[in-house]
């Protein structure tokens, strides 16, 4: 039977399950990386696991989150990640090195290899047709120690391009389009597969930009198959040897279709506070732009950054608009400065920030006050930049230089000829050398010594589910609640990341400042929520934080793919609206019972709840992944499973 590209990678990795869109499959996982900001839980859940090394392919530990270091929080995590990579054989890349995505696309990324990621941009991988996902740090440490990842098999969209780019138009146009079409939760459930005429015009780092932002989507992954772009990519970073061809079979079946005319596209902007509201720049016009930041995973490649050097060259940014740029990695870093690229950066009055995250994270950055903020990054959730009334428009770094050239939005038609820039020079420099590689003798590697520090805090034991939840409606949100509303980032609080503890004093902060003390009271708490619940980051701390502070169940209409699994991985129980009109019914602050001994996968209950009466709530768990609520856990259910 002729299959796609994605099936193909999952038929080749399945150790286990059903391909049918909806089944449970357990999937080989060749490679794994992690950041620091989700590293240091996913690395003490890998010691608590006890295996004595990764049984991965490759394991990449990158710091490119918690890079400010106001105090010994961030240091410390870095130097736990550093000896732990040591200790277990893994790679690590130190601070400033780069962002995680960008450096594994360049260096480690192969087509038809599957990878997880504890940050939901891992997809970025499948610019060169890895078949790359993002998970929970507890997921990810399960695959360091050779476990198979289970995911729900998705449908499979063939996203058919044809054309070309033209004008001003660019890869990340293609997925503001897409964005725009589809909605923030249109891709839950699915793989996004390019194929057609127009994705073979695109370059590796456009086709990155694309899978990357696939996530906004709420996809499981996007990919694209590798061909004689992948092959030019893989030769430019030095390792030709990692290339394969690979792509659909001819005349493969898929379960959806998209189609997207390349040449119909002009620059598009997704307005705040959500990556899918998307606009046409030309309509923006005349609105005053503060401050321009180019960056983050999503471009920052050497191409991306070329072309804004090209187009700041000779001139200088509005006196009111502050130009931030973070350039993806040191190899990009590199190559701007060998062709003299950097000089007219600085002099165009742009700031140059570190090779990391940045203000993509509101790791410093902040714009002011009810500021215009143009970003190429892939997220604008409201006060993720850390600036809560900010109004943030994610936009292509063209469509970025060029507000902080004018100061303001200007229509595309005045811009004159675009700037063209190659996809990498002529001789790539490689900064391989400044990875840290595991020492290859078992035994050296056994006698590293793991430092940690006291901000580094044992993980907790939780409790097995009760057979009745006796629990209080604690919070009451509403449609497509980001981990960001959940665990807001930022400098202050992500520094909190490897003390459950401390950080979980954050949760839900920025939507309700009450909602700790409650929960406090309350002991065992239910959140109640509409569409798409939990859309956005990895970051598992959005479930263990609850959790910590006795959350034990959330009942809403739908729930994003990663925050769903780490619900499941940390013992909280996702309810959805047997009725999505029956969320109206349910108040904040109401008494309710789940009778969870009458739990059955995929089943149907009634609950009744104070002041609403009865409501029918459904489950889409699996048996397993029901066991593992009901024993507490995942880290509870396979220390059963072992001792058993
Ligand atoms: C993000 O972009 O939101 C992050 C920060 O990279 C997260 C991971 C985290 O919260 O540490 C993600 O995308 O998973
Ligand atoms: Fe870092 Fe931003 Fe990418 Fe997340 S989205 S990995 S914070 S650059």
């Amino acid at each position: 039977m002729s299959m796609n590209l994605t099936r193909k990678i999952i038929a080749a990795h399945r150790l286990d399950g059903d391909m049918n869109p909806g089944g449970e499959v357990a999937l080989r996982i060749d490679q794994t990386l992690t950041q620091d900001a989700t590293g240091t839980m996913a690395h003490l859940q890998f010691e608590a696991i006890g295996v004595p090394r990764v049984r991965t392919e490759l394991s990449v530990s990158y710091v490119d989150h918690n890079t400010l270091q106001m105090g010994f929080r961030n240091p410390d995590d870095h130097r736990y990640l550093r000896t732990v990579a040591a200790r277990y054989g893994i790679v690590f890349s130190p601070a400033g090195t780069g962002i995680c995505h960008q450096l594994h696309l360049e260096n480690f990324a192969r087509p038809g290899r599957t990878l997880i990621g504890s940050d939901s941009h891992t997809p970025t991988a499948g610019g060169v047709g890895s078949l790359a996902m993002g998970a929970g740090g507890l997921s990810v440490a399960l695959a360091m120690a050779g476990e198979p990842y289970v995911i729900t098999m998705p449908r499979v969209v063939e996203v058919h391009l044809t054309g070309r780019l033209g004008g001003w138009a660019t890869a990340k146009d293609i997925i503001l389009h897409l964005l725009g079409e589809l909605s923030v939760k249109g891709g839950v459930g699915r793989v996004m597969e390019y194929t057609g005429p127009g994705a073979a015009t695109l370059t590796v780092p456009e086709r990155a930009t694309i899978t990357n932002m696939g996530a906004e989507l709420g996809a499981t992954t996007s990919i694209f198959p590798s061909d004689g772009q992948t092959r030019a990519f893989l030769r430019a970073m030095g390792r030709e040897e990692d290339f394969e061809p690979l792509a659909a079979d001819p005349g493969a079946a898929y379960d959806e279709r998209v189609e997207i005319d390349l040449c119909a596209l002009e620059p598009l902007v997704a307005a705040p506070h959500m990556p899918d509201r998307r606009v046409p720049v030309r309509e923006l016009a005349g609105l005053k732009v503060d401050q321009a930041a180019i960056g983050s995973c999503t471009n920052s490649s050497y191409a991306d950054l070329k072309t804004v050097a090209l187009m700041l060259a000779g001139r200088r940014t509005a006196p009111g608009t502050d130009l931030l740029i973070s350039p993806g990695s040191k190899q990009v870093l590199t190559m701007l400065a060998a062709e003299n690229l950097v000089e007219p950066l600085l002099a165009s009055g742009a700031r140059l920030l570190e090779c990391t995250c940045g203000p993509c994270i509101g790791m410093g950055g902040s714009p002011v006050s009810a500021g215009v903020s143009v970003r190429t990054f892939n997220r604008n959730f409201e006060g993720r930049s850390g600036t809560q009334d900010a109004q943030v428009y994610l936009a292509s770094p063209q469509t970025a230089a060029m507000c902080a050239l004018r100061g303001e939005f200007s229509d595309p038609a005045t811009w004159g000829e675009p700037p063209a820039a190659p996809a990498f020079p002529a001789r790539v420099p490689s900064i391989r050398h400044l990875f840290l590689a595991p020492p290859a003798d078992e035994a050296a590697a056994a006698a590293v010594e793991v430092l940690r520090g006291p901000n580094i805090v044992a993980l907790e034991t939780f409790d097995a589910l009760p057979g009745t939840l006796d629990a209080t409606v604690t919070l009451k949100v509403g449609d497509n609640i980001t981990t960001d509303h959940i665990l807001p980032a930022g400098a202050q609080i992500t520094a909190l990341r490897s003390n459950i503890p401390a950080i979980s004093e954050y949760i839900f902060s920025r939507v309700d400042e009450g909602f700790v003390a409650r929960q406090r009271q309350a002991g065992c708490g239910v959140i109640v929520g509409g569409e798409n619940y939990g859309q956005g980051s990895s970051r598992e701390h959005a479930a263990l934080g609850p959790r910590h502070l006795g959350v034990r169940a959330v009942l809403v209409k739908s729930l994003a793919r990663i925050h769903r699994a780490n619900l499941v991985n940390f013992g909280i129980l996702p309810l959805l609206f047997a009725d999505p009109a029956d969320y109206e019914r349910v108040a904040q602050g109401a008494a309710l019972s789940v009778p969870v001994a009458r739990l059955a996968p995929g089943g149907v209950l009634e609950l009744e709840v104070a002041g609403a009466g009865r409501v029918a709530v459904r489950n889409d768990l699996t048996e397993n992944e029901l066991a593992i609520i009901q024993a507490g856990g995942l880290l509870n259910h396979v220390r059963a499973r072992a001792g058993a």
